[in-house]
């Protein structure tokens, strides 16, 4: 620690030095994260030293966080739908999973899930000690629903489906996975942290949420596809009082128990995330989600037409390609576990973007 504080000025040149060695959105193509929309930076400068911990001291922000909850719920079908702010996908996954485990309890817990599953499961399965059953991926990158009845047994506490898998941007068969579920008595958590706020705003959404009555609870981050600030993410459930299955004693804060994970949260970030889904309501929500899945096609029919043919044809805005090649200089592409070039066409990835980054893969081909 430094004896003598620096002079602001110094500081924060120092600061945006720091900013500077950041790469640059106008090149990020494997982000799932985007720039968030103006409106959720104003409203999180509003409500910056607020926190959810401890609601009783900031009841108008806590009702806020209650908003965001009903208008996902809503937008899920669901208006009774519990559920909380988490500080994304990771948190929530666990959390679904510590529900699950504590309706069901067996001695060696485990759970059926897709080989296609965020590592956070891994990180959820270690921490809650559950044993993972994978279930293997079809050749258009879905759960295989055939191989899912044969892993599930006595000791199994949840299936997981995905909507909107983070590698290829497919949507599980969530119906057949209901069925499944309803049929065998399981809890069946649907991880659509990036799909959540892509699928509702499709011409013709694939179902995934609580209308189907299998469906225990999902997971959505508003800061992905939402366009909020971080940390923010989202767990719902079915029931409200699924959530108090985790409950703990917290005597000395506001409120005396708590479900949560973290403690201490952010009150900033949700109000960002309820202020970007009111701002822009369904249509706005449409028309970003209609961008985004427009410029992922046509990257896909330019590379294509360079001779990179798609991995899979993508539910959601995840493009991914055979393209064993390195890429053109600046561009921050990813690459799947199966090696695969993988890009999401986020909404700071402009129609622009993609020709640039065409045309700069043309060139390297032709070079
Ligand atoms: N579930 C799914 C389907 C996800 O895609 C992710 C994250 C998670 C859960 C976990 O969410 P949190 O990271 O919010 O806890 N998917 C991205 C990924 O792993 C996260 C990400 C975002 C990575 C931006 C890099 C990046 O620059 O690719």
């Amino acid at each position: 620690m430094l004896c003598k504080g620096l002079a602001e000025e110094e500081l924060f040149s120092f600061l945006s030095k720091k900013r500077g060695e950041d790469l640059c959105h106008s090149h990020i193509l494997s982000s799932m994260c985007t720039v968030p929309h103006p409106v959720a930076v104003k409203a999180h400068l509003m409500f910056m030293e607020t926190n959810l911990g401890d609601p009783g001291l900031f009841p108008g922000t806590a009702s806020l966080e209650r908003l965001l909850i009903e208008r996902l719920g809503d937008l899920f079908h669901h208006q009774e739908a519990g559920g909380y702010a988490t500080s994304g996908g990771t948190e929530s996954n666990i959390q679904a999973l510590r529900i699950a485990k504590a309706q069901k309890k067996v001695d060696e817990p485990n759970v059926v899930i897709p080989e296609t599953s965020h590592f956070s499961f891994k990180k959820a399965c270690d921490m809650l000690g559950i044993r993972m059953k994978t279930v293997p991926a079809d050749r258009c990158m879905r759960t295989d629903i055939n191989q899912v009845g044969g892993a599930i047994d006595k000791n199994t506490i949840a299936l997981v489906g995905i909507a909107g898998s983070t590698e290829y941007g497919m949507v599980d068969d969530i119906g057949a996975l209901a069925a499944i579920a309803e049929e065998e008595n399981l809890f069946l958590h649907v991880d659509a942290a990036f799909g959540g706020l892509v699928i509702p705003f499709l011409p013709d959404p694939p179902p995934f949420d609580f209308a189907l009555p299998g469906v225990s609870s999902i997971a959505v981050d508003p800061h992905k596809m939402g366009m909020s600030t971080l940390p923010a993410g989202a767990l719902l459930v079915r029931e409200p009082e699924m959530l108090g299955l985790l409950n703990i004693d917290t005597p000395y804060l506001t409120v005396k128990q708590e479900y949560t994970l973290a403690g201490t949260r952010p009150g900033a970030s949700v109000a960002g995330a309820l202020a970007v889904l009111d701002y822009m309501g369904r249509d706005g929500m449409e028309a970003v989600v209609a961008g985004c899945m427009k410029n992922t096609h046509r990257l896909i029919r330019g590379m294509e037409t360079f001779g990179f043919p798609r991995a899979v044809t993508p539910d959601v805005n995840v493009a991914t390609f055979i393209a064993d090649r390195p890429v053109p200089k600046d561009w921050v592409v990813s690459r799947t576990r199966r090696g695969h070039m993988r890009i999401i066409c986020m909404p700071h990835v402009t129609a622009d973007m993609i020709e640039q980054f065409l045309m700069d893969i043309g060139e390297c081909e032709n070079a």
